[in-house]
């Protein structure tokens, strides 16, 4: 059998991995607790994809930390921040957030941006909120931070990079030439005010002595890295759900959240992959548009809303909320070769006497024990649940397995077994020690 997460990263372990963490359903499963939760033994933290569109929240010592684009292996002092080149970069949140932690008294290592990270710049969260005001009922339900417009201009061709901070002259360029074509749009299509260049490029270009010293080769950096025996850590944002390729489309997110993206968004081969963590609430949340079968649209969903906290960490949306559903995370545990699932909010389902598990889904009439194959089908599916024992006992402050209450245990290896991944870690709390690891 594998070792645990925990005794795998064991100082002083023989071999020290590349390790991916993933949400395994529509994202805020608790990645970013969970990235620190693996802590003070990662050399290097690494966002390979989003932007500040992703909110990971990690509670250290009762403070509690919001990051949306600086990974959240930040806050280890001797763990190194980077920002691959899959990441877009809004400047503003990047510096926003850097001086944020420095004003708290955190102390960390200086991040590492990708010379070829897309930036986010005004007009693309224009573009953004102008977009969804425009499709209305069918709206995304986007967290409005130009993401996904970031990313568009990108695959055009006419996206801005880190790299292009450094050439004022390319910089102004390119910023005319996107914004020829924007504010044709912007004015033409959604009768707004067209967004002047000299400005947006001004603003940017403010920026370039402080982003110049972050700039580097990160690919390299990271292949040295793990060369050289440490442990790079890849910090997942959104989830596989939300991916472009293998999400809900349309309702997904611009990138690619799973662990291949890993590979793209950082500059890694597969081969320097180790370890994938596939990161799941103990029920499920999903926030903005798209098809959630197990969604609760009655008072009980109220109440593991309420129970979770389950409000956007970057737009405080209130989150919509439902049991767990096996389906979605073995599609993920499939897709992303989890080796790993760490189990998050275990603690927020006590006190329920019956706790239902979906086990397969309802479609038309038809039984199906995994993901349909098309969306219009996944917008059918209704689940089929089996109810299982609640417990009573609180159990924020168990550390071990076999602390659990009999009635617990039998849930987290009912669902380890319909996940089809091994369950090695258990989140009972927000707090960084508010964890189990299992060996
Ligand atoms: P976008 O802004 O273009 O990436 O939105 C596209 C879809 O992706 C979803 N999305 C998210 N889902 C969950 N959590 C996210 N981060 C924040 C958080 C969200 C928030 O941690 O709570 O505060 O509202 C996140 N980011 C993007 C989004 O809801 C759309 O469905
Ligand atoms: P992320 O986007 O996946 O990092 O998740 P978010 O930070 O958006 O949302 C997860 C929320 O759950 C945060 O408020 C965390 O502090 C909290 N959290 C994480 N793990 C646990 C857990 O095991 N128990 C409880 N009660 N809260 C948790
Ligand atoms: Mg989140």
């Amino acid at each position: 059998m594998r070792p645990g997460i925990s005794l795998f990263l064991a100082k002083g372990g023989d071999h020290m991995p590349g390790i991916v963490v993933v949400g395994a359903q529509w994202g805020d499963e608790g990645k970013g607790k969970a990235t620190d939760q693996l802590g003070d033994r990662v050399d290097y933290c690494v966002r390979y994809s989003g932007g500040n569109n992703a909110g990971h929240t990690v509670v250290v010592n009762g403070e509690r930390y919001a990051l949306h684009l600086l990974p959240s292996g930040i806050l280890n002092p001797s763990c190194v921040p980077v920002l691959g080149n899959g990441v877009v970069i809004d400047l503003d949140v990047l510096f926003g957030e850097i001086e944020a932690l420095a004003s708290r008294g955190v102390e960390f290592q200086h991040p590492l941006l990708s010379a070829n990270a897309h930036i986010i710049a005004s007009y693309h969260q224009v573009i953004d909120k102008v977009t969804e005001r425009f499709l209305g009922k069918a709206r995304i339900g986007t967290t409005g931070r130009g993401v996904g417009p970031a990313y568009s201009d990108k695959v055009n061709r006419i996206g801005l990079r880190i790299q292009d901070l450094l050439d004022e002259s390319i910089l102004r360029q390119k910023v005319d030439a996107a914004l020829d074509q924007k504010n044709h749009l912007l004015v033409k299509v959604y009768n707004r005010r067209a967004l002047d260049p000299v400005q947006v490029a001004d603003h940017l270009l403010s920026y370039t002595e402080r982003v110049r010293p972050y700039i580097v080769d990160v690919g390299r950096i990271l292949n040295d890295a793990l060369d050289a025996g440490d442990v790079v850590l890849f910090e997942g944002a959104q989830a596989h759900h939300l991916d472009v390729d293998h999400g809900t489309y349309p309702y997904v997110t611009s990138s690619n959240p799973i662990a291949g993206g890993a590979c793209v968004g950082a500059g890694v081969g597969p081969t320097r992959i180790d370890r994938v963590i596939g990161i799941a609430k103990a029920y499920t949340t999903r926030v903005g548009e798209g098809p959630m079968p197990t969604e609760l649209l009655d008072e009980t969903g109220d109440a593991l809303r309420n129970a979770g906290g389950e409000f956007g960490t970057t737009t405080g949306r209130p989150r919509r909320c439902g049991w767990f559903d096996p389906l979605v995370v073995e599609q993920a545990a499939k897709i992303n070769g989890f080796t790993d699932i760490f189990l998050t909010k275990l603690d927020v389902l006590t006190g329920w006497e019956k706790i239902p598990v979906c086990v397969a889904y309802d479609v038309d009439g038809v039984r199906h024990d995994v993901l349909p194959l098309t969306q219009s089908e996944f917008h059918h599916a209704k689940p089929i649940y089996e109810e299982l024992d609640g417990w009573e006992d609180d159990i924020t402050d168990c550390r071990n397995f076999s602390d659990l209450p009999k009635n617990t245990q039998a849930y987290v290896n009912r669902l380890e077994e319909l996940c089809g991944a091994r369950i090695s870690g258990i989140g009972v709390g927000p707090g960084r020690e508010q964890s189990i690891m299992i060996n």
